[in-house]
């Protein structure tokens, strides 16, 4: 017979009450400083306060057209969910000096959910990123970002552009045809091997002496033409379309590849409802609409971009005044709260794409 009443080694637990003993205190070892850390560590954030806002878009020609409330007043450091709907049909949004450039749609039926804490006080613009109708660009409302020891910072525009072109004198509401103009798309690339073969110090240095914002590439393609000078010197053997072809490649060298990237996307974005996806002003709202648009007697159709002599008599400077401030008499909006100093010049960068090829 074994002997049942020898004692046991280690104490075990074997009735059920002394199991779940077990367990508890288990439970209360790991699993209540594991609890302390995860709302520490994870959980914090996801349950601090949130202020929820509900913003609706409209199509601009309907009754209260628009965002509805175009005017959002929050605290600096305050966490914010914004919940857009649409009453009509599909809508952008985006805060491109908050960061905000959502490629999602606000759709009739849905709701996109925008989370952000502003840490800057000061007024960011929004606007609609979806051409919706003529109009469109009425689309754009205000986050004002409340600092409460600082009300000064909260009525400033959130980095401003820098430029001063008001300096410049440009009458950016003045017509400026080139005096000179290619007759076909000068190509950068072609220019660029032309400047190799003339074998001179980098083409830039013949224009040191100039603002290169403030030329135009009818005032460069004449530098190259001016007998008596080095440069028309060197380029006194060559014809006027490939003098044309070095005038790309000048712009050409003025471009970074990604600010070039950056201004594609945003001219896809926020220009081609007017000036057209290949920029020949030719865009579903290129023709301002009589009924919306107040100042329509002086009306003008978007910019085609592809006209040559227009383009070969604009400076950058004129397109960035233009886009800072808009157009007067016309229904070109100002950019200068929504671009970045960097946005504005890219996107003036990828407009030339349209009139000089480049790779
Ligand atoms: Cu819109």
């Amino acid at each position: 017979m074994p002997d049942n009443s020898a004692p046991k080694p280690y104490p075990s637990f074997r009735s059920r009450p002394e199991r779940i003993a077990l367990v508890l205190v288990l439970l209360a070892v790991v699993g209540i400083p594991l609890a302390v850390l995860g709302t520490q560590y994870g959980l914090r954030p996801r349950l601090a306060p949130m202020r929820t806002i509900e913003l609706v878009g409209r199509l601009p020609s309907a009754e209260h057209g628009g965002w509805t409330p175009d005017t959002i007043t929050v605290f600096k450091g305050e966490r914010v969910r914004l919940l857009l709907t649409s009453a009509d049909v599909v809508h952008g949004f985006a805060v491109p000096k908050l960061g905000i450039e959502t490629d999602a749609w606000v759709e009739p039926g849905k709701v996109l959910e925008v989370i952000f804490t502003a840490e800057q006080p000061g007024r960011y613009e929004f606007l609609c990123t979806v051409w919706c109708e003529t109009g469109h660009w009425r689309m754009r409302g205000v986050i004002e970002v409340i600092d409460p020891d600082d009300a000064v910072a909260t009525l400033r525009d959130v980095s401003p552009p820098t430029t001063n072109w008001m300096e410049t004198g440009i009458d950016i509401d003045a017509e400026h045809p080139g005096e000179n103009a290619p007759s076909q798309p000068p190509d950068a690339r072609r220019g660029a091997e032309l400047w190799a073969r003339l074998g001179d110090r980098p083409f830039p240095e013949h224009f040191a002496d100039l603002d290169p914002r403030l030329l135009s590439p009818s005032h460069a393609f004449a530098r190259l033409s001016r007998p008596g000078t080095a440069l028309g010197a060197l380029t006194g053997s060559l014809g006027a379309e490939e003098r044309w072809h070095l005038v790309a490649y000048l712009w050409s060298l003025k471009a970074a590849p990604d600010s070039l990237l950056r201004g594609e996307y945003l001219y896809q974005r926020d220009c081609t409802g007017c000036h057209g996806s290949l920029g020949r002003g030719d865009g579903p709202g290129a023709h301002p609409d009589l009924s919306l648009d107040t100042a329509s007697d002086m009306a003008r159709p978007a910019t085609d971009f592809t006209d040559l002599r227009a383009q070969a008599g604009a400076s950058d400077m004129l397109y960035y005044g233009k886009l800072v401030r808009g157009g007067m008499g016309t229904t070109m909006p100002y950019w200068g709260r929504l671009y970045s100093e960097d946005d504005l010049w890219a996107v003036i960068a990828y407009v030339r794409s349209f009139a000089f090829k480049r790779d």
